[in-house]
């Protein structure tokens, strides 16, 4: 059975929950990273150098890098679904989206995630949270732009596209609802990703 590295409060982590859901693999789960720690030993370093979370070992073959992971799954187990499509140009659509996730949305995501859920009142930085803020609306905009005419990422098909943005969707509408509740395409689709029963691991509360 897949087993799954990493505590349930990652977003990285969330990606791969989701996609096993998606798919309906079987997997076991240990809570490694954040509070719970065991990152840092040597045998979890062996498998991922990283020192961070996820790695997922498949009947012996360790794979980390959450993205990675969820195109592996997707490709080993996913063949009669839409999630990560055999067509080149469908599948680098799908790709497109994911990286622009980690290269561009996730940054600003983070400024504003790290302050406003992990910091206290007092330690939290405010300008770091504008600034992220101002950079991530500009992003964010462009998604709801795009999906004026299209109910997921790459057009009428789910795919992983909608995975790693999805998992931030959440925490955006959350975190900044002033500046998410005018990006009416971005909220329908985000409805539309909370009607899949897989996505409720990226709704468990902020932490
Ligand atoms: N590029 C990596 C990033 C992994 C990563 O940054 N994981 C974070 C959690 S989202 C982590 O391990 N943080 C340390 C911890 O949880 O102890 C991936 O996508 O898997």
């Amino acid at each position: 059975m897949l087993k799954i590295l990493g505590r349930n409060t990652s977003s990285n982590v969330m990606k791969v929950l989701w996609v096993c859901d998606e798919l309906g693999i079987e997997y076991s789960r240990e809570d490694v990273g954040g509070k719970f720690g065991k990152n840092d030993q040597p045998d979890y370093l062996d498998m991922n150098p990283n020192g961070l979370v996820p790695t997922v070992i498949d009947d012996g073959f360790v794979l980390w890098e959450s993205n990675v992971i969820i195109r592996y799954l997707a490709c080993k187990y996913g063949h009669e679904t839409t999630l990560w499509p055999d067509d080149p140009r469908e599948r680098a659509d799908a790709d497109r989206w994911m990286e622009w996730l980690s290269t561009t949305v996730n940054p600003p995501m983070f400024l504003i995630f790290r302050n406003l859920v992990r910091e206290s009142e007092e330690t939290r930085n405010m300008k770091e949270v504008a600034l992220g803020t101002e950079k991530a609306t500009h992003f964010w905009n462009i998604l709801d732009t795009h999906l004026v005419d299209r109910e997921f990422v790459s057009g009428s098909k789910f795919t992983l596209g909608d995975v790693p943005l999805g998992v931030h969707a959440r925490r955006w509408i959350e975190l900044r609802p002033e500046q998410a509740n005018s990006m009416h395409n971005l909220l329908s689709w985000f409805d539309r990703l909370k009607k899949r029963p897989a996505y409720h691991h990226c709704l468990i509360p902020l932490q």
